[in-house]
């Protein structure tokens, strides 16, 4: 176990720690300033450990991790750290001696927006894994000065305000001034020979830009492991500060790290987000190099005390900047630099979405990056020249990284790993068998699965405190540590006690939602009702339209028969639209309207109501997911790669409605057919359809009357308050022949979700399933995924003793 504080002590240090800082005493404190004293208390008894296992890993010559990634989503910090340290019901019971409330003091940490959606809560996820696994792993990433947006709905319309997220300060963070960078943008490079003869390169009139390093503690659960996550800032370099004369001239260098580019699995072509990924990249690789000096080993062990991975293509430069460093200034030959880089890194795909699939002009790369660009060509030109005798001339090119006037990154990221992995299982089997079928012709043992995971310690034991109580009590908590006990948990299906005991956990967490929902929506909802919950960014792939629809269909039905025999539903949405992303917000708008229409009206009562959650994000989600009954992973099947709130939502006892699609067909696996509700087309249709175009959306809109009423509905006038935002939905579905195949999927949704209604009218059953989904989570704690991870791609292992920290045996 970790930290020993008393509760006279933390009250006492806490009273100091307000007093140094604020020089009145802490009755007089703002929620903010209370809870910035006590974030920097927690912070400080943190550092020890911090401190203690960054030496321990140089000691004993640990092979580190880093996870390099555009984005990480570590929600608020206040709680999970207390939490993991063992400190939380210290510092509740210290702050209600004092009269003041934790939850209070919590809810005044602003929520780091530093990601869009599934791929940076993965990433802190995986940050929160490692270190409870007590595994050498570090995040590298960019401190974005201002997160993702703040959406806010105005007449029904998304509005985006800036996020702030360091205004009242971010006690976490250190600044590390001594570990600072130098990054080198544009200009002339050319090769000249030194003394040694070695080819140097020489440099004028590049964009010279300091990177300065803020790192934040990442706690293990109990193991007296804390690891480092490191964010870059982007600053001019001191010595050259008199070079520059107006405001308008560091513009260039303070705007790489001003904004997170706001498009979930969308590739943004601009100048700007190259900046940004060289910039972490280059630091990141500088500074990674920097601490393997203090190994003493030799350079060509690299790969034995480091393990880069490359999470998206987004870093995908570590490989010709790895290079880089290695030839230009390690002064290695290409060959050794070579075999070293390609042992070092690896790479995580995320999607097969062709518009999200990065590929950068190639004029535009020369241009701001020319050594590294020069990199590239000679890694491309070496490539073709190994892969032309024995491919031949279509696979070649088809795989080369420079093509067409762009450079590839995927391909980039392919040819310098060792290791290339999908998210889940159908996703890495699309990936081998489609997006990537040539590289896989190539490199068959490169590719590889790992199914991606959430951690139960956020969105379990802390989201969900009652839940967690209920499956000590039956359980012990055994599973808190071996996540692969909760299978204990399904000895309980049939016992009515505990069945009732979930049921009420249930209420409670939906009573607690229906009374946030009216304190920020003002709509009046019965916690007894089936809350129906799909949490996820707006896309049309994920098809929120087709839930859209179905809530259509049921209101015309409502209204055509009063009396119909629907089990009362809340629809809940949380989604946020990228700014340029039209259509998504379109589809926001008449979700909105829709609702404003059906929450009104009285025919309909509480047998629908609608509530779209402004703001989107991980504190809304840790509010939601305990409450929901229904979670809706409706994607068009072979587009989302796994999806991740899936899991939360499992874990948390809700029932998914699912078509086969990314991790959810894993979750059928594991939970059993007969526990989950599944729908629509397979991968495999989906596939086959597109390939003999044979699908026709008009016809069906012709063919099925309920459909076509729905369809009408949206443009006929029924929803209220719309411009063109209906004729949008319904000329893409209808008129453009509905590219993700909602009208087609439409008709199983709608039976499956009458299935859904009936089975919630027998609260026992409904119960006895939600159990044994609760039961069959625990596969997906990321605890597991990382482990495969270490085990297979980075060979890393634990470095805490035996009986500390979590323990993984079967899962
Ligand atoms: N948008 C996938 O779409 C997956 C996460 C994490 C996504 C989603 O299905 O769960 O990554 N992809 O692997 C990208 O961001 C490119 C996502 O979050």
């Amino acid at each position: 176990m970790f930290m020993e504080v008393t509760v006279k002590q933390f009250v006492r240090e806490f009273k100091q720690q307000f007093q140094s800082m604020y020089a009145y005493s802490y009755e007089e404190g703002s929620n903010e300033q209370l809870y910035n004293a006590l974030g920097l208390l927690v912070k400080n008894y943190i550092s020890s450990y911090w401190k203690e296992t960054r030496e321990k890993y140089i000691k004993n010559s640990v092979k580190q991790v880093y996870y390099f990634s555009m984005e990480f989503l570590p929600g608020r910090q206040l709680r999970s750290k207390a939490y993991n340290l063992g400190l939380l019901d210290v510092i509740k019971e210290g702050l209600s001696e004092l009269d003041l409330s934790f939850d209070q003091l919590a809810e005044a940490e602003a929520d780091p927006a530093l990601g869009n959606g599934g791929l940076g809560r993965l990433a802190s996820c995986f940050m929160d894994s490692l270190a409870s696994l007590g595994m050498a792993g570090n995040g590298n990433g960019i401190r974005y000065q201002y997160g993702l947006f703040r959406q806010k709905f105005v007449d029904g319309y998304q509005v985006e305000l800036p996020e702030n997220w360091l205004r009242y300060r971010n006690v976490w963070e250190t600044r590390n001034d001594k570990s600072t960078c130098m990054v080198r943008f544009g200009g002339n490079v050319w090769l000249e020979e030194n003394h040694q003869g070695h080819l140097v390169p020489h440099y004028e009139n590049t964009l010279n830009v300091l990177a300065v390093p803020y790192d934040t503690p990442m706690v293990g659960y109990r193991n007296d492991t804390v690891n480092n996550l490191r964010l870059w800032s982007a600053e001019i370099p001191v010595e050259e500060e008199a070079n520059y004369h107006t405001i308008e001239e560091t513009e260039p260098i303070k705007e790489i790290t001003q904004v997170l580019y706001p498009d979930d699995s969308n590739y943004e072509g601009r100048l700007l987000r190259l900046k940004q990924e060289y910039f972490m990249v280059s630091a990141g690789v500088q500074s990674i190099i920097r601490h393997f000096r203090k190994y003493n080993v030799p350079r060509k062990n690299i790969p034995d005390k480091v393990a880069i991975h490359i999470n998206d293509t987004h870093p995908a430069l570590v490989v010709p900047e790895l290079m880089r460093i290695l030839i230009d200034e390690e002064h290695l030959s290409w060959e050794q630099a070579w075999e070293i880089t390609f042992k070092t890194c690896s790479y995580t795909n995320h999607t097969i979405l062709r518009e999200a699939l990065e590929k950068w002009p190639i004029d535009m790369m020369k241009e701001l990056l020319p050594r590294i660009y020069m990199i590239i060509e000679e890694i491309n030109n070496r490539f073709v020249e190994n892969t032309m005798p024995l491919y031949g001339e279509r696979i070649t090119w088809q795989t080369a990284i420079l093509q067409n006037g762009v450079v590839n990154m995927a391909h980039l990221a392919v040819i310098g790993s060792h290791s290339v992995n999908g998210v889940a299982r159908l996703h890495t089997d699309i990936l081998m068998n489609d997006v990537l079928k040539d590289f896989f012709e190539l490199y068959p043992e490169r590719f590889n699965n790992k199914t991606n995971g959430i951690t139960q310690r956020r969105w379990v034991h802390l989201a969900n405190p009652d839940l967690t109580q209920l499956i000590d009590d039956k359980i012990g908590e055994n599973w808190k540590l071996t996540p692969s006990e909760l299978k204990v948990f399904k000895g309980f299906e049939k016992d009515k006690k505990t069945l009732n005991k979930l049921t009420d956990v249930k209420l409670k967490n939906k009573k607690r939602l229906a009374d946030h929902i009216k304190e920020v929506k003002g709509i009046t909802v019965d916690p007894n009702a089936l809350f129906d919950v799909q949490i996820k960014r707006l896309h049309a792939y994920k098809r929120q339209h087709l839930n859209l629809l179905h809530i259509l269909h049921r209101y015309l039905e409502i209204k055509e028969n009063p009396s119909v025999d629907y089990v009362p539903r809340v629809f809940i949405f949380g989604a946020k639209a990228a700014p340029s992303y039209h259509y998504a917000k379109q589809i926001i708008k008449v979700i909105n309207s829709l609702a404003d229409l059906v929450n009104n009206d009285p025919d309909v009562g509480d047998k629908l109501k609608i509530v779209f959650f402004e703001n989107y994000g991980v504190s809304l989600a840790e509010k939601i997911i305990p409450a929901a009954d229904i979670s809706e992973q409706i994607s068009l099947a072979s587009m989302e790669a796994s999806g991740t709130s899936n899991m939360k939502l499992m874990a948390n006892g809700a029932l998914t409605l699912a078509t086969l699609d990314g991790a959810n067909i894993e979750i059928r696996d594991f939970v059993g057919e007969d526990n989950l509700f599944v729908f629509g087309l397979s991968s495999k249709e989906v596939y086959e359809l597109k390939a003999n175009q044979s699908y026709r959306a008009r016809e069906l809109y012709g063919s099925d009357q309920k459909l076509r009423n729905v369809l009408d509905a949206l443009t006929n006038g029924t929803i209220p308050n719309l411009q063109d935002e209906g004729y949008a939905l319904f000329d893409s579905l209808v008129n453009f022949n509905d590219e993700y195949f909602v009208l087609k999927d439409f008709a199983s949704y709608v039976e499956a979700q009458n299935k859904v209604d009936d089975l919630y009218k027998d609260q026992s059953e409904w119960a006895r399933k939600s159990l044994l989904n609760i039961a069959s989570s625990a596969p997906f704690s990321a605890d597991y995924t990382i482990q495969r991870y270490a085990d297979d791609i980075w060979k890393v292992r634990s470095c805490v003793v035996e009986d500390e920290g979590v323990h993984l045996v079967d899962e």
